[in-house]
Order: C-alpha cells, then structure tokens, then sequence
C-alpha cells in the first residue's frame, strides 16, 4: 500500500505544522549531515536489543544488536516514538475539572488542558488521594489496570503506581489479563496450569519430530516479533527451518484460521479455511471421527484422562440436546466440508501432530470452550507429552519454544510496600464491594456499582469507583466500546494518566503526568523471555524530553507529599536500584552462570549465555502420572470437570459445548444486519497503540492517515470500495473511518483491524465517528462467560461503506488542545 507523505499528512489535524515536520524529521536531517558522529549506546525493547547512534544530544540512527539475526523492521520506529509531536510534554490538568464544579465529567474527553507546574499537579494528585479515601475508603479508588510498559526491570512503570499507591492506602485490583483472560482461567481445571504463560516444547525436538504442526488461529510470525522481556528473536531460526521442511514436504503444516494470516503467507503451507468463531463445532466434528472410526487412543484416554465418557455421549448425541455432532452437523455452521472434517481428524493421527494454539479464539464470547475442547482432541490423539507432539497454547509468545539455558533473570523495582510497613490510611473497610474484580469488568462496575456477578466459582461485587490511576497501560486503547465507556467515565471524579504519549486514555483524564520513555533512563532487563538468553545494559540515550520525568522520580515527589518517599526509595538512586538489581541477580545465578562485576556489564552492554537445552512439555506426566500428577483436582486430563459443572454456570458447563454466539458471521446471529466478522488481531507493525504515534513509520501503512482495513476484493467490489478509499466502518455501538486494503488473504465476510489503533473521536460526545480507526470503537464489552468474565473483543459484527462525505481530519495524534 503506497501512500504519499503529503496525503498522510493532509489527514493529521491538532497538531501544528511545526511539531509535524517536527523533531522526527528534523532528527534524520542533522543525522544526515552527521552520519557517523556520536556515540553508540546498547539498549534493549519489546522490539529487541539495538545500538542507537547518539549525537547532538539527539538520538539519530539504530541498528540492531549483532546478536539479533531476525530483527523486526519496527526498530525503525522507535525515534518516532522519542520524537513524536503526540509526547506528553508538560503537567496538564483538564481545564474544565479544574475550574467547573463536581468534576465537570460531561466534558471529559473534550481534550482541552491547562499547563501546571510540577508542584501544582502533584499537590493535586495528593489531594485526590487524600479526599477519596476520606470520603469514601479503598473500594473507591481503582489502581488495577495494568498493562504493556516498556520494558526494563527497574523502571517497570506499573510496579512503581502500585508501590507509591500501596504507601498511601489501600485500592481495587484486578485478577487476570486481556491477553488470555478465558484460556488462563479454564486450563487450570483441565491441564492442571494456566498453560498460556508455560515453556513449551523446544523448536529442535518439533522439527525433528512432528510430521504434522497444526498452528490453530495462530500467527507466530507476525506475533513473535515483539517479547514481554527484551526480544531476542531466536524463534526465527527455527521458523525459516520450517519453511525449508514445508517446502521438501517432510513436515505437514496446516493453518486452521479464516485467514491466511503473516505465517501462512511466510511458510506457504495449507489452510484450513473455517468460519470465524466455529472452531469448536468443526472440533466436535473432528472428536466424531477420532470416536467413530475408533482413531482416537484408548490407551492414552484410560491411563491419563478423566471424564472421557461423559464427553463422548454429548458427541454422540445421548445428552439433553440430543444432537449428534457428526461431520455433516459441524459442516454447516463451520463452512469447511465433512469430508474435510473427516480428512483432518485422520491426519491428526497420522504420524507425529503438534498442535499450537493462538489467544486470538479465547478472546471471544464463550472463549474458554475452544481452548478446552483442543486439549481433548490432544488427549483423543493421544500424544501429549511426546516430542513434537500433543499441544501448547504459546508458540507465538514471546519466544516460548525455544529451550531456556536456566538463567534466573533479574528482579524487578517492588511493586508492593516494604514488609513492615504501613500506608498511610490503613482503612481496609471495602463496604462490602469486593477487593479484585476480574480485569476486563471495570467498566461493567462504573456503569451498575454493586451489581453481583459470578466469576470462576465466586461472587464478585462490583466496587463504586471514584477515581482510577492508570499508568503504563491505555485502556481507552484496550478496553472494548467506546460509546459505552464514555457513558461509564461521567460517573468517574477524577482520573490520573501518567504515560508519555498523549492517548486517548490521556485525552479522558482530568491529571496527566508526563513520564519519560524508557530511552531516557537506564535500566537492565532479561534478553528472551523465556529461553534467558542473557541480559541487556538499557543505556539512557538521551535526558528527558520537555518536562517529563521517569516513572521513579514522579512517584519519590508523590510520596514526599505524605512523607513517604524515603519508604518508597529505600533512600537509593535511579542506577543504585540498577545495580542492586544486577548484583542479586549474580547472586541467584552463583556457580551456574559467569557473570562479572556490574561495571563491567555495563560497560559491555549485554551478557550472552548461549543456547538451552531441549525440552517436551508434559513428558514427566507422560512417564508417571502418580507422581508428576497435573495441578488439576484429580491430577489427570479432565475432559469432565466436576468442579466447573458444580458451579452451575450456563455458559461454562461440565465438558465443552458449542454455544452460539450473539453475533456471528456467515448467517450466524446479527449477520444480517451486520455482515462482516471483524477481528482486531494484533498488529504487525505497533505494540498494540505503543507506535502508533511514531508519525513517519505510521506513514508506511496508513491509508489516507487512517488505520487500514483489511478485507475481500469481492466483498469490496459489492460494496464498490476499491484499494485506498476510506470507508466508514459501523455497527450500533459505534463508527469509525478507515482506510480499505484489498486482500486476498482475508475470505468473504472476514475483516481485520489491527488492536492498538488510536482512538481519535470527532468530539467527546457518545456516538461520535472515530477518525482514525480504533477497532474498539465497534466491539462488544462483553464478558466470555460466567468463569472468567474476560474480555470478548473478537466477537463482533460490523458493515462498511465507502465514505463520500467531507473528511474530517485525523483527531488522534498531537497531543491536547492546550488553553491558556
Ligand atoms: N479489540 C481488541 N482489543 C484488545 C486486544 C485485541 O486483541 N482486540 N488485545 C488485548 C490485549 S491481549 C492486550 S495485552 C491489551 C494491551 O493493552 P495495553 O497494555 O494497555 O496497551 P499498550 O498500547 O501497550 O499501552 C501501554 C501504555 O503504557 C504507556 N507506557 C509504556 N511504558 C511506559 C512507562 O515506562 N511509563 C509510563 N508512565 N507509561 C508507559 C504507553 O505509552 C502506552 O500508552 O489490549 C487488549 N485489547
Ligand atoms: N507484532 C505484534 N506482536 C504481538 C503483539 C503486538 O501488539 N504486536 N501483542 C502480543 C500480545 S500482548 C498478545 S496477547 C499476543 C496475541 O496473540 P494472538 O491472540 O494469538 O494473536 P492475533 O494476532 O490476535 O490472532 C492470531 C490468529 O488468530 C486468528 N483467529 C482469530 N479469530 C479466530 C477464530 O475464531 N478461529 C480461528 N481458527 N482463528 C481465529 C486470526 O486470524 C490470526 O491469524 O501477541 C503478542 N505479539
Ligand atoms: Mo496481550
């Protein structure tokens, strides 16, 4: 997709043509006239480690670190981040909170600032803390949200929020995460651990092993680029081995997806095209087969699993709803042939089958069946345990899958007080509102405070929230429904962003503090995730910019406010934490691994531990499950659940069940009026909203300055939409504008818009048009199910038309409108 600059820029509105030519451009001008002046500092990132060329107290060019053989293209992204004219540059406090009285939240959102003083808005800051836990008490006060911070264990931003909030009192948390809310909440009950976040099977003994590797909604490649710790991108070498074993046809791969998505594209292998959100009939049709044809291991079943019998009599039709799930059942609703069902249940068992699930179909209404529906067809195949066999829900995250060395990395900054310590107003008195709520129903809890709700086995009661605190985190960017938030924010006093890009979640709030990015302080952080490859020296690259400060020196001057910052400190400096970190760090890695004075580190820059051993997820169960029992109730599989069918929920029952949806593509619910699926999968060229801001590297994909859509050239042509107009994307929750990308890769009724585009509304009223392009202006906030009341972005239905109005300009990027 071509796009001029002149045009992208044309789409960008409330920012200044200054700050748009602005530093990110006047950076790679000196860079040219420098181009090898300065001095190359290591650093590390979600992206990876690089070395960034500083000069002129600027940062003008990085390369990736010489250990890094696959680095992701969003290296050049990062000085659009540093330099980018949406920086939050000063304290800022909503000028209406300010001046009107009762908070004035019918305008919140109406991004018109005042600029403060440092002292100003912290003694605000204060001063709201102070009156909420007076008037109210704990429950009042939400501090839950967490998010992707940048990395760097020091600096972990949300660790340093809780720690100075824990010295004042006490708050709301939350259980779970976005990411794998339904996943990490079944799996316990069925494979005895949340799985998701587990070490699976290494790459060497897949590629060795596995004749065939289903990769169910699962797109690894594009996923993969970016790690929770600094990447290291060692997954590459295995999928590039992959691709040559794909190509020779000595490994079977098969994409299960409704889209032939980054990796299917990369490694050319098959798909297995099925209807979005029909995974688990097309399984049921598949168990049909395992059973009826007698494929399934009956062995396996009797010496590893629970409850099997139970299962199969829903499969063969003998329980309440009387239906049996045949092939010709699952056929049509999933949109792939029995034949085909049959002809894939019969590979599964043909040889060696590793089968690697994505989040993307947990994060969906009923989210917890696909995910546990997949691990009975594992059971059914009967290789769990083995290498290059049975199933992982994580080879797509963060390097899992390639083999750990056993490297303990390095702690964190203490997200909680001292022990011993107390904060200032002990009041744990939460008024019979409950303490942690699952983390995707806060806005469910500012819309019906007191409202009970069932979540995994307990009642929750949904605390009366006053003010919330976010920091590292974007919720206007990763909760679902805007209209519905901004209704849910007027019952919101006050709320306080600390973060250095002006998001929406800026734009909402009433205090906004401007912290650093992490390339304005230093730091040390663990190199791979999962397989502690070795550690990164994050060198500051440059002092911060325009008044911000790092997370650590905004919350020392917060907690001095009650006397509290020598608690919070332990009386040490930004690189005494540092080194202190590194040094226990050495300390739990004694006799295993050489690791040499801190100077010396940081001096280098990184430590490199080499490669792991290889390792089979499951194989101790496998060979004794006596005695390496699984973390479930019974120690076994549990394909029945006697817990889960106890809790009496309708929507999470005894065994896995297909529930429909309340809205569906392909005929299903809704599908009439709004016929195309949108999913808002995880984008290949941001961290969620983290780079959208970096205005040159947006310019590579934006359509018209706006997010892309992707879709069916024969959907468009229906629609006379051709590549590159903006149409405007709508359901009865909201709108937005976007530009159309025409691709074969999605089938009909299937569209894409990537997560973490920014929310840039007309105006703050409920209803207004999106002018950029934030898919959740359109999801449905709605929980998975009564077990784990996670997010179900993934379940929504939207229709397009090509846009023939004015266009109105781009709102999203430039930070407030900032009144004198
Ligand atoms: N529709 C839809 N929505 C989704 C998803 C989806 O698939 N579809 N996915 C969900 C998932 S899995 C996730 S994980 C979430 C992600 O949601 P978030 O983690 O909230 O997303 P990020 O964009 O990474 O937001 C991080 C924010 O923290 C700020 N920040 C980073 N580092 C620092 C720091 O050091 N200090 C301070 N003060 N601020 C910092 C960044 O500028 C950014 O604004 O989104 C969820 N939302
Ligand atoms: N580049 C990049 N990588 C990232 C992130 C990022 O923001 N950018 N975020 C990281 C984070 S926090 C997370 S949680 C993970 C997310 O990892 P995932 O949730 O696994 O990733 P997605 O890209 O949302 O979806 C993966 C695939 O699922 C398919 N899919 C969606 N719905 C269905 C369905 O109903 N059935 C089937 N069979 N397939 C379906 C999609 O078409 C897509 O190909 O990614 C991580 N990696
Ligand atoms: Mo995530």
């Amino acid at each position: 997709m071509a796009i001029t600059r002149r045009s992208f820029l044309k789409g960008v509105a409330g920012t200044s043509a200054a700050s748009l030519i602005g530093p990110s451009l006047l950076a790679s001008a000196s860079a040219n006239a420098a181009e090898t002046e300065g001095t190359w500092k290591v650093s590390g990132s979600h992206w990876g480690a690089f070395r960034a060329r500083v000069w002129g107290g600027k940062v003008q060019e990085i390369k990736p670190l010489e250990l890094d053989k696959y680095p992701t293209d969003m290296l050049n992204g990062i000085k659009g981040i540093i330099y980018s004219p949406s920086r939050v540059r000063y304290p800022m406090v909503r000028l209406d909170w300010l001046k009107k009285h009762k908070y004035a939240a019918d305008t919140r959102g109406n991004n018109r600032f005042v600029r403060v003083t440092w002292d100003e808005a912290l003694d605000l800051f204060y001063r709201e803390l102070e009156r909420v836990q007076k008037d109210y008490g704990p429950w009042a006060l939400h501090t839950g949200q967490t998010g992707w911070r940048q990395t760097g264990q020091m600096h972990s931003c949300n660790n340093h929020m809780q720690r100075a909030m824990g010295l004042h009192g006490y708050s709301v948390k939350k259980v779970g995460d976005y990411s794998t809310g339904a996943g990490q909440t079944i799996l316990p009950y069925v494979l005895g651990s949340t799985e998701v976040y587990a070490q699976g099977t290494s790459w060497e003994l897949i590629l060795e092993n596995s004749d065939n590797i289903v990769l169910w909604g699962n797109d690894p490649v594009k996923n993969l680029q970016v790690g929770w710790t600094c990447e290291t991108h060692e997954s590459f070498a295995y999928l590039e081995q992959l691709k040559e074993k794909v190509a020779k046809k000595e490994i079977n791969v098969i994409s299960v997806d409704p889209v032939r998505n980054k990796t299917a594209r990369y490694l050319e292998n098959d798909l297995r095209y099925i209807h979005p959100h029909t995974d688990v009939p097309f399984m049921l049709g598949v168990a049909h087969v395992l059973y009826n044809e007698d494929l399934h291991d009956k062995d396996f079943i009797e010496t590893y699993c629970l409850g099997f019998e139970d299962f199969i009599k829903y499969v063969q039709g003998e329980t309440k709803d009387r239906i049996e799930k045949t092939p010709e059942w699952a056929a049509e609703i999933c949109g792939a042939s029995a034949q085909e069902i049959r002809d894939f249940a019969r590979m599964l068992v043909n040889g060696r089958t590793q089968i690697l699930v994505g989040w993307s179909i947990q994060r969906q209404e009923h989210g917890e069946q696909p995910y546990w529906m997949a691990a009975v067809i594992a059971a059914m195949v009967g290789q769990i345990g083995l290498p290059g066999g049975g199933i992982s829900y994580g080879h797509h995250y963060s390097g899992i899958g390639v083999s750990s060395t056993g490297f303990a990395a390095p702690g964190s900054f203490p997200l909680n007080i001292d022990q011993g310590q107390e904060p200032k107003h002990t009041n744990q008195d939460f008024n019979g509102y409950s303490r942690v709520i699952p983390v995707a129903r806060w806005v469910d809890a500012l819309i019906e405070p007191g409202k009970k709700i069932n979540a995994n086995g307990a009642v929750i009661t949904l605390p009366d929230t006053k003010m919330m605190v976010f920091s590292g985190n974007n919720p206007w960017h990763h909760h679902q429904d805007r209209n519905k938030m901004k209704q849910a924010f007027k019952a919101l006093q006050t709320v306080v962003s600390i973060d250095f890009a002006w998001t929406a979640t800026c734009r909402f709030s009433d205090i906004v503090l401007p912290a650093c990015t992490q390339f304005e302080r230093n730091d040390i952080d663990g190199y791979g995730a999962y397989s502690g490859r070795g550690l990164i020296a994050m060198h500051k690259l440059v002092d911060p910019l325009f008044q911000s400060k790092t997370d650590f020196d905004i919350m020392t001057e917060l907690t001095a406010r009650w006397g509290r910052d020598k608690d919070y400190t332990r009386g040490m400096t930004e690189m005494e934490w540092v080194k202190s970190l590194y040094d226990s760090c050495k300390a739990s890695n004694e006799g295993k691994f050489d690791m040499p004075e801190f100077e010396e580190f940081w001096e280098k820059g990184f430590l490199d531990f080499g490669k792991g051993k290889p390792w089979t997820r499951h194989a101790a169960f496998r060979e004794d499950p006596e005695i390496n029992a699984l973390g479930t109730p019974s120690g076994f599989i549990e394909i029945t659940s006697r817990t889960i069918g106890n809790m009496g929920y309708e929507h999470c029952q005894e065994h896995p069940m297909w529930f429909e949806k309340s809205e569906r593509s392909h005929g299903g619910p809704g599908s009439e009026k709004h016929p195309f699926w949108l999913q808002s999968c995880h984008p290949d060229k941001r961290l969620h909203s983290q780079m959208c801001e970096s205005e040159e590297f947006r310019a590579t994909y934006a359509v018209q300055g706006r997010e892309p859509i992707y879709l069916n050239p024969e959907d468009a042509k229906k629609k006379g939409i051709k590549d590159g107009d903006v149409v405007r994307v709508f359901n009865d929750r909201g709108q937005l504008l976007a530009g159309a990308v025409l691709m074969d890769a999605y089938a009909p009724g299937v569209v894409r818009i990537e997560e973490g585009a920014w929310y840039g509304p007309l105006n703050e009223k409920v209803g207004a048009i999106d002018t950029y392009g934030d898919p959740n202006t359109l999801t449905q906030d709605i929980p998975s199910s009564e077990l784990a009341q996670a997010t179900s972005a993934n379940t929504c239905q939207v229709d397009i038309e090509k846009f023939n109005g004015d266009l109105p300009p781009v709102t999203a990027f430039g930070g407030p409108l900032e009144v004198a």
